[in-house]
C-alpha cells in the first residue's frame, strides 16, 4: 500500500494484518479536491423504480429500493421487471445540469444496488442494462454528462446481491456453500476491477451492505482487494465502509483507526459537535423524506424543505464535512418534480453563497445558537451562516486571543458591512464581538467575517472578574 504524503506508517499499539492502511488524514491532491467539494448528488437509479413502491395497487411501506424483500411482491415479479426497463425521458445530460445547478461538485451513482441489477454491462452477470429494452450503457452516459459538466463520478456499488447464487449474508458452513461464495467473492472483484476499467475517470468507490458477517469473516480478501483496487486506479478514493479488521471490527479498526480514507457512516444523521468526528473527513448522505433513497411514488411522513436541506449542508461543512443529497429518479428516468424544485431552490442559494461552502472547513471558533461558522482554506476568510435571527438582532461571535475584526459584510452585497461592537476581551477566552444586523433575513443568510492579527497591547483591557 503505497503511503499518502501526510499519512504516517501504521500504528502497532495491536499489531494487525488487516487494519488500517494509513493514520491521519490523507493529504495528496486528489483527497484535497473531496474534502472541499461541499455539496454533492446521491443518485439511486434501479429496477426498483418502476414500481416505484407498489406493487398490484399496494403500498409498500419499507425504501422503495426494498421493495423486492417484501411479501407483498413476488420475488419472480421482481426478477422480471427488467424486461420493461426502458426509461424513455432519461437524459444524462439533463441530470448532470441540474446537478450542476444545484452547485454539487460530485455524484455519488449506484451502479448496482441490493437486487443486483447492474446498470453497467456487466460481462460477468446477465442481469444488467444490456438485457433490458433500453439496452445502452446508462452508467456510462451518466459518467460522460457530469464529467462534461465538471462534477466528479463515484461509483456505488452493494456488495449484497440478491441476484447472485453464491451470495449470503451470513458465513458459509458447508463445502458446498463455501465454494459458491468463493465464486461471489470472485464476481465482486471481477465487478469492481471491470467498473474502474470501463469508467476511468471514476474517482472513488461508495460501498453499501459491507455488514454482512459472511463479508465481515473476509479480512484477508476485502484487505488484499482494496490494495488491488487502489493499485490500479492511483488516487482512488474508499470510504469507511468497505471491510473488517480481523477481529470483525469496521470503521475502525481494532486500534480505533480509520479504515478507508473518510467517515462513511454518517447516513441520515449528522455529528452533533467537531469532537464527533475525530479529526478525519466524513461526508452526511442525506435523504429528501424520512427515509426513501429509490423512486417512491407516494413519499409520506415529513419532506424536508430546501432551507432545512441548507442548514444541513452548513452544518456538514462547519464540522468538516461534505454534505450529499440524494435523488431517486423514476422508472422512465426522470427526476421527481418535488427534487427539481430542491435542487433549483438550493442551486438559487449556492448562486450566491457557494463562497461560505466550497472549499470551506471548521472554523475553529465556538459554535453560536444563530447559526454555523465555516473558513475557506484558501483564503481564510470566516463564513457566518445565519439561521436564526436572535431577537436583540445581535450576533455574537468569538475569535481568536490574538485577532482582531477586520472587513465584515453581506457575502450577497459586499457594501452592506457592519462595525462589530466589541464586547469582550480575553487572552484565555479569545475576543468576543457583536454583529447588530440592519435587517431580518428570511433566508438562510451569509455574513463575511475577516480577521486581523492584532497587537494584543492595544486598545482597552479590562480585568477579568473576580468571584
Ligand atoms: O437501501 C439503502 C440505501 O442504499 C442506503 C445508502 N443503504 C441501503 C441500506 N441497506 C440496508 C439494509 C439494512 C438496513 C438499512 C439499510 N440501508
Amino acid at each position: 500500500m503505497a503511503q499518502f504524503p501526510g499519512a504516517t506508517a501504521q500504528r502497532s499499539s495491536v499489531a494487525l494484518k488487516h487494519g488500517a492502511h494509513h493514520l491521519g488524514k490523507r493529504m495528496d491532491a486528489q483527497m484535497e479536491i473531496w474534502r472541499n467539494y461541499g455539496l454533492g448528488q446521491f443518485i439511486h437509479w434501479g429496477l426498483y423504480a418502476i414500481p416505484g413502491g407498489h406493487w398490484k395497487g399496494k403500498y409498500y411501506p419499507g425504501a422503495a429500493e426494498w421493495i423486492r424483500s417484501w411479501n407483498g411482491m413476488p420475488n419472480e415479479d421482481y426478477d422480471n421487471l427488467y424486461k420493461q426497463f426502458n426509461p424513455q425521458h432519461f437524459d444524462a445530460k439533463a441530470w448532470a445540469a441540474q446537478a450542476k445547478a444545484m452547485g454539487a461538485r460530485y455524484v455519488i451513482i449506484t451502479t448496482k444496488h441490493h437486487d443486483g441489477f447492474c446498470i453497467w454491462p456487466s460481462k460477468y452477470t446477465n442481469y444488467t442494462i444490456a438485457n433490458t429494452p433500453y439496452k445502452k450503457d446508462a452508467l456510462k452516459e451518466i459518467v460522460d454528462a457530469y464529467g462534461a459538466v465538471g462534477i466528479d463520478v463515484y461509483l456505488y456499488f452493494s456488495i449484497i446481491d440478491w441476484n447472485h447464487n453464491g451470495y449470503r449474508s451470513a458465513p458459509a458452513k458447508t463445502a458446498q456453500e463455501k465454494e459458491a461464495y468463493e465464486e461471489f467473492k470472485l464476481f465482486t472483484a471481477n465487478q469492481l476491477k471491470e467498473l474502474l476499467t470501463k469508467y476511468p475517470s471514476t474517482k472513488g468507490l461508495w460501498f453499501d451492505g459491507t455488514w454482512d458477517k459472511a463479508w465481515i469473516a473476509e479480512a484477508a480478501f476485502t484487505d488484499s482487494l482494496e490494495t488491488e483496487l487502489r493499485a490500479m486506479h492511483p488516487g482512488l478514493i474508499i470510504g469507511s465502509r468497505f471491510r473488517a479488521d480481523e477481529n470483525g471490527n469496521r470503521h475502525f479498526d481494532t486500534n480505533g483507526d480509520i479504515m478507508g480514507d473518510y467517515e462513511q457512516g454518517w447516513e441520515r444523521k449528522l455529528p452533533k459537535t467537531i469532537a464527533d468526528v475525530h479529526g478525519n473527513d466524513w461526508d452526511c448522505v442525506m435523504t429528501v423524506p424520512e427515509n426513501q433513497w429509490g423512486y417512491h411514488s407516494e413519499w409520506r411522513g415529513h419532506v424536508k424543505t430546501s432551507t432545512e436541506l441548507i442548514e444541513m449542508m452548513a452544518h456538514s461543512v462547519a464540522l468538516d464535512g461534505n454534505f450529499v443529497l440524494n435523488f431517486g429518479p423514476d422508472g422512465q428516468g426522470s427526476v421527481r418534480p418535488e427534487e427539481a424544485k430542491l435542487a433549483k431552490e438550493i442551486g438559487e442559494w449556492m448562486n450566491v453563497n457557494h463562497e461560505a461552502i466550497y472549499d470551506c472547513a471548521y472554523a475553529g471558533l465556538e459554535k453560536q445558537d444563530w447559526g454555523y461558522i465555516t473558513k475557506s482554506r484558501k483564503t481564510g476568510k470566516y463564513y457566518m451562516i445565519v439561521f436564526n435571527v436572535p431577537v436583540s438582532g445581535a450576533l455574537k461571535i468569538k475569535i481568536a486571543p490574538s485577532a482582531g475584526v477586520g472587513k465584515v459584510y453581506d457575502l450577497a452585497d459586499s457594501n452592506k458591512d457592519y462595525e462589530p461592537e466589541e464586547v469582550h476581551r480575553s487572552k484565555a477566552e479569545g475576543n468576543e464581538y457583536l454583529i447588530h444586523l440592519k435587517d431580518r433575513p428570511v433566508e438562510p443568510k451569509v455574513i463575511v467575517l475577516e480577521c486581523t492579527d492584532q497587537d494584543q497591547d492595544s486598545g482597552v483591557l479590562y480585568e477579568k472578574a473576580k468571584t
